[in-house]
């Protein structure tokens, strides 16, 4: 029997600056972009459960995030603290986690900053590895000051959905009897692999629940939603066969930025993209990746229009020209008829790079 744990730390970002600064306790707190007295250009990366009460967010525009604090603090209730993005701080926090982790599992799959899946079949039921769990979130409070939501249960896909089940400090176990039936009452997006646009187009025909989607059989999934359809209709299910992964490996290496003001100014777009592509560059280096083989530029309108172009080489390189070149070139068409008829003016442009190599 698989037994599969699925950590993911609360508020991340903002739990670690509330630790940091205990001025700060139980205050809403923002963390992402310069709000700049509501002029601000950029987005939340997180916000704390105090500042989630205003209604503020990951990936919020930083002014909307600044108009609901202000409209808060109308309403008397606490000021609200933004702060910026010190990336390098929440990796260390990390890093001692994941090796808290390390010590209770002989197998661990790092699945970003702030989460992990490890295996805890050696613990052969599910009461002693929820044990084990309750024993890692004790540790991490005592030690991080920090606290973590936990799902267990017999994959991946389950476990993932669990540890969200229940925020903040939260465990959550689901056994393989539990597991189809604590799906169905959820919403569909739960399920990873469906997005919002899925969501929407679902929502229309007033498919909202996994219990709904289940209506369907195997062939109407495939006829749906392609060779994804037989792989869904397991989901839907509980079913997820996927093995953890030892090696986290970043997929990409990327930057993204938001112009002071919306921007056709050449030299600035230019300057801007050359800078990024140098700071992207060195990023992969420092990760240890030699090589890439696709570099993405994304570029966002005035009118919030988005879009992506990438590029992938015949051959893998770690060229710094190649990388610049060719975000140069993947970036123009933007600038003028092909794919700017309007010459709308740019608010963000963003460079990424894929495919990388040790
Ligand atoms: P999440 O685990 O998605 O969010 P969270 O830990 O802040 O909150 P929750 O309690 O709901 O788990 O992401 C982890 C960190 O990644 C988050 O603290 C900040 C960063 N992040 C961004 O920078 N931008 C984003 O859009 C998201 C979703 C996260
Ligand atoms: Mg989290």
């Amino acid at each position: 029997m698989r037994i599969i744990a699925h950590l993911d730390m609360d508020a991340f970002f903002a739990a670690v600056e509330e630790r940091d600064h205990p001025g700060l306790k139980g205050l809403p707190i923002v963390v992402g972009a310069d709000p700049a007295g509501g002029r601000g250009r950029g987005v939340v990366s997180t916000a704390n459960y105090a500042a989630r009460k205003y209604g503020i967010h990951s990936a919020l525009p930083i002014s909307t995030a600044w108009r609901l604090a202000e409209r808060a603090k109308a309403r008397g209730e606490p000021e609200t603290v933004f702060l910026g993005v010190n990336y390098r701080r929440y990796r260390e926090v990390s890093e001692r986690i994941m090796a808290l982790v390390r010590r209770r599992s002989p197998l661990v799959e790092e699945a970003g900053i702030d989460e992990v899946y490890f295996d805890l079949s050696f613990a052969s039921s599910f009461e002693k590895a929820a044990e084990i769990c309750r024993e890692l979130k004790k540790e991490i409070r005592e030690r991080e000051n920090l606290t973590a939501s936990v799902g267990l249960a017999p994959n991946k896909l389950v476990a993932k959905i669990a540890s969200d089940f229940r925020k903040p400090d939260g465990l959550t176990v689901v056994t393989p009897e539990e597991a189809e039936a604590f799906l169905e009452p959820l919403a569909v997006r739960k399920i990873p692999g469906i997005g919002p646009k899925t969501e929407n187009r679902l929502a229309k025909e007033g498919i909202r629940l996994v219990r709904d989607l289940k209506r369907f059989s195997r062939e109407e999934l495939q006829l749906r939603f392609g060779k994804w359809g037989p792989e869904l209709y397991d989901r839907l299910r509980g079913r997820h066969e996927a093995p953890l992964q030892e090696e986290y490996e970043p997929k990409s290496v990327g930057e993204q930025e938001t112009f002071g003001e919306d921007t056709g100014d050449l030299n600035l777009i230019f300057e801007t993209l050359l800078g990024m592509c140098g700071g992207v560059w060195k990023r992969m280096r420092s990760e240890g990746f030699l090589t890439f083989r696709t570099v993405v530029v994304t570029v966002r309108f005035a009118d919030f229009d988005t879009h992506s172009r990438s590029h992938t080489l015949a051959a893998a390189t770690g060229s710094f020209d190649r990388l610049r070149f060719t975000a140069m070139k993947l970036l123009m068409p933007f600038l003028d008829r092909r794919e700017n008829p309007r010459r709308k003016l740019l608010r963000l442009i963003g460079v990424r790079v894929e495919k990388l190599e040790k």
